[in-house]
């Protein structure tokens, strides 16, 4: 059984190439929900829904989150009755989120509603969220606290973040199954997600980082840092709010307590960065093509 720990577009990326290359049913993926947010008055969960979409082939390519293809008609129609439009739903994602807020106002658990659409998508690799509870990121800046969602995309993370916290980390639970995955895992592979954002409300909920020490699995992890810089997004400003370097020493650091190997660019090799206590494997971490993905999972 191999086990992942992703949020974000960068794991959605790897969980495609790892599925391509395991047995469906081989493969657990714990999701990052902290992400998630309420509208248009349904409950959106951006990280889970890039794992399904990915799992069933339909991600947005060119986006990386959402349905590849999708249309738009019921945001223009939003639009013209003045509802807020700046998260954009495409009309075929906005299914998910329908049959998703339809399930937990009928008292499902977010675990078990995810298992529901999977299932509606005809995927057979288990995809857990990291709790069943509410963990909101909250992202601290100089005017006060935003949504994940709100300082990712509607600021496009142009304001200065100066914290994170994770709302409600402290009361949650992990989901069902999601300490027995790691526990009876062959490996656990931390995908290349932000360490801050996406990784770090899955590592802040009580039990699984101390699951991942008590593990006998070894535990990998993907550095989202390439030659000193997050591939994408917001991922090297938060770790330095965190005092963290923006460097494959400073992901080790994120780690460092349940970590065995982590899994770098050939970029940073050359940099010559050290890494202290840890193995480090370099190879190609870019993840362009389906033949990248399928290369850096293998
Ligand atoms: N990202 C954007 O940059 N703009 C959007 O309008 C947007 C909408 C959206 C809708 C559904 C969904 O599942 C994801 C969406 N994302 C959007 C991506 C999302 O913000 C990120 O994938 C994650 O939250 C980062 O982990």
């Amino acid at each position: 059984m191999i086990v992942v720990l992703t949020g974000g577009t960068g794991g959605a990326k790897f969980v495609q190439g790892l599925a391509a290359l395991v047995p469906a049913r081989e493969l657990t993926v714990i999701v990052n929900t902290g992400d998630d947010l309420t509208w248009w008055g349904l409950h959106v969960s951006p990280d889970l829904d890039s794992i399904t979409y990915a799992l069933a082939g339909i991600l947005s390519r060119e986006r990386g989150w959402g349905v590849e293809a999708d249309t738009f008609h019921c945001l223009e129609a939003m639009c013209r009755m003045g509802a807020p439009a700046w998260f954009q739903l495409g009309d075929r994602d906005l299914a998910t989120h329908l049959r998703r807020t339809e399930l937990l106002s009928e008292n499902k658990t977010l675990s078990e509603a995810t298992s529901q659409i999977a299932r509606g998508f005809g995927i057979e690799t288990r995809i857990l969220p990291m709790t069943d509870d509410r963990v909101e990121t909250r992202v601290l800046t100089a005017d006060g606290e935003l949504s994940f969602q709100e300082y990712f995309v509607r600021e496009r993370y142009q304001v200065a973040a100066r914290g994170v916290r994770f709302e409600g980390a402290e009361r949650a639970q992990a989901a069902p199954g999601v300490l027995q995955a790691i526990a009876h895992a062959e490996i656990v592979v931390i995908a290349p997600s932000n360490p801050i954002t996406s990784t770090g409300p899955i590592l802040a909920v009580p039990g699984i980082r101390q699951a991942l020490k008590e593990t006998m699995a070894p535990v990998a992890a993907i550095s989202p840092i390439i030659g000193g810089a997050a591939v994408s997004g917001p991922a090297g400003e938060l770790m330095q709010t965190q005092g963290l370097a923006v460097s494959i020493a400073g992901v080790v650091r994120c780690y460092a307590d349940f970590l065995d190997l982590l899994v770098a660019d050939e970029r940073d090799s050359a940099l010559g960065t050290p890494v202290e206590g840890i193995a480090v494997r370099y190879t190609s971490t870019v993840m362009k093509s389906e033949a990248d993905k399928t290369a850096l999972a293998r």
